[in-house]
């Protein structure tokens, strides 16, 4: 594929495939921008992104929503055909996650160094911030990226964490953010607290949506976000140096905010209508101050609508989530995982196809899922099926649920692991029990049911496919 310049590129790109919509039309921040969002969700998988550029309020202000919110955007942000169906996406992605790592591009400037501002700085003006949900407690950066290092080993570039983590505009040079343990900037927010130093961080909003799908790819610790962005869009990722520390911005965004994580500061944060499509309610959370500021001209802000599946949330972190899982569970059994769908929830519910081996191995493929890194924080609930069954397909997998599974032999719970706190069911808050259920077909010497007279298909069916489908174009 051809990588995008930038945020701009990308919309451009959206704008001439019909996959952007703008709205000229007066809105208001609140509740329209928002609302436009969960209707357009409401309507199907292949919606466009949004363009609002007359917001009441504000004269020159542009907001550009669910921008990766749809499976055809999920294509593009790939470089691949918008009607590329899904289940070629995840194996698309899956061989060029194969590629990591691609070594980063250095640019000495970046668009972004337009307009500077260190100087009274006002987050409320630069930003036209709006809320999502009614019961949100503030404004928040819900689609902007975060940059830290790694005090103890600064030198290890891939210990660089590129992540996305929600933040609450708590003033006008202060962000509240909730750093889940799970997450490595939780690692090295503790790194600066235990030598009571403020930890310098790096903010951007607006980026092109490859960094955005690599910051949100459950990485290892030490594998460098840019440089998988680099693996997925086949050239190497470009990057600019801070002012104020020694991290990398991507060179492509909008805005940048640089500031530091205040050590051994806490404050209220929350309530935020969160992917689980509850409310998180609020905590005692870190605090980051804002130091410098630079953006675009006439900048555009990025921003994404999240609450009940499905929303942009569920397709920007779909396959991202279900190609490390998938490539984990090869690792452990190179020759029988067949493909993993983890969409559900961020993967609170992961289905798994595999071939079977031998009685009892769908279970343990299923424990596997559960003791990955990623499987660890989510996967509370595993479905192994056979290798015939296509995880991407939900009546193929309620067909072996509803005809595979005994309920005596094939429900295993494991009780007391752990699971992200904002999981509303985890009890407490972080613990749960977990769940593999086995629709596979019992092979030896787990002989149980009649499965031997399975149904095959007409002869034929697969050139009347290809006749059909070009008959019904
Ligand atoms: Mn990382």
């Amino acid at each position: 594929m051809m990588a995008y310049k930038d945020f701009r590129d990308f919309l451009h790109t959206l704008e001439k495939e019909g996959q952007l919509l703008t709205i000229s039309d007066e809105v208001k921040p609140e509740p329209d921008l928002a609302a436009a969002n969960r209707a357009l969700n409401n309507l199907g998988e292949k919606t466009p992104a949004l363009f609002f550029n007359n917001i009441y309020g504000y004269t020159d202000a542009r907001i550009a929503m669910n921008v990766m919110g749809s499976w055809p955007n999920h294509a593009l942000m790939m470089g691949m055909p918008k009607n590329t169906p899904l289940k070629e996406q995840f194996f698309e992605f899956a061989r060029r996650y194969e590629q990591f790592p691609v070594p980063v591009k250095r640019e000495e400037t970046a668009p972004f160094h337009e307009v500077e501002i260190t100087e009274d700085i006002n987050l409320f003006d630069i930003l036209p911030l709006f809320r999502l949900n009614q019961g949100d407690g503030g404004f928040y950066l819900d689609k902007a990226i975060l940059v830290s290092r790694d005090l103890d080993d600064p030198d290890t570039y891939g210990k660089q964490n590129v992540g996305l983590y929600r933040m609450q505009v708590k003033g006008k040079n202060r962000l509240g953010i909730q750093p889940v343990p799970q997450h490595d900037i939780a690692i090295h927010i503790r790194q600066a607290e235990e030598r009571g130093e403020n930890l310098k961080v790096a903010i951007a909003l607006g980026c092109e949506p490859v960094i955005t799908t690599a910051a949100s790819t459950p990485l290892l610790y030490d594998q460098s976000e840019y440089e998988m962005a680099g693996a997925i869009q086949g050239e190497p990722y470009r990057v600019v140096k801070a002012k104020d520390a020694d991290l990398d911005l991507p060179w492509g965004a909008e805005v940048i905010l640089e500031g530091e994580v205040l050590a051994g500061e806490r404050e209220y944060e929350g309530p935020f209508g969160e992917f689980t499509g509850h409310y998180s309610g609020g905590r005692a959370m870190p605090v980051i101050q804002i130091n410098r500021v630079y953006h675009r001209k006439q900048p555009i802000f990025e921003h994404l609508y999240i609450g009940m599946p499905w929303t942009e949330t569920d397709y920007m972190i779909g396959v991202n989530t279900s190609v490390p899982l998938f490539q984990q569970l090869k690792d452990a059994f190179p020759n029988e995982i067949v493909a993993v769908n983890a969409m559900y929830t961020h993967g609170l519910v992961a289905i798994i196809s595999t071939k079977t081996r031998y009685g009892g191995f769908a279970k343990a493929v299923g424990m596997r899922a559960l003791t990955t890194p990623h499987g660890l924080g989510y996967c509370k609930l595993v479905i192994v099926v056979d290798e015939e069954v296509d995880p991407f397909n939900l009546p193929q997998v309620m067909w072996a649920l509803s005809t595979k599974l005994h309920p005596k032999h094939d429900a295993v719970i494991v009780p007391g692991l752990s699971i992200l706190p904002l999981d509303p069911g985890s009890d407490p808050a972080g613990m749960t029990h977990k769940m593999i259920l086995d629709a596979t077909t019992p092979v030896a010497p787990d002989i149980r049911g009649h499965y031997s007279q399975s149904l095959d298909s007409p002869l034929g069916v697969a050139e009347w496919e290809k006749k059909l489908s070009q008959m019904l174009r």
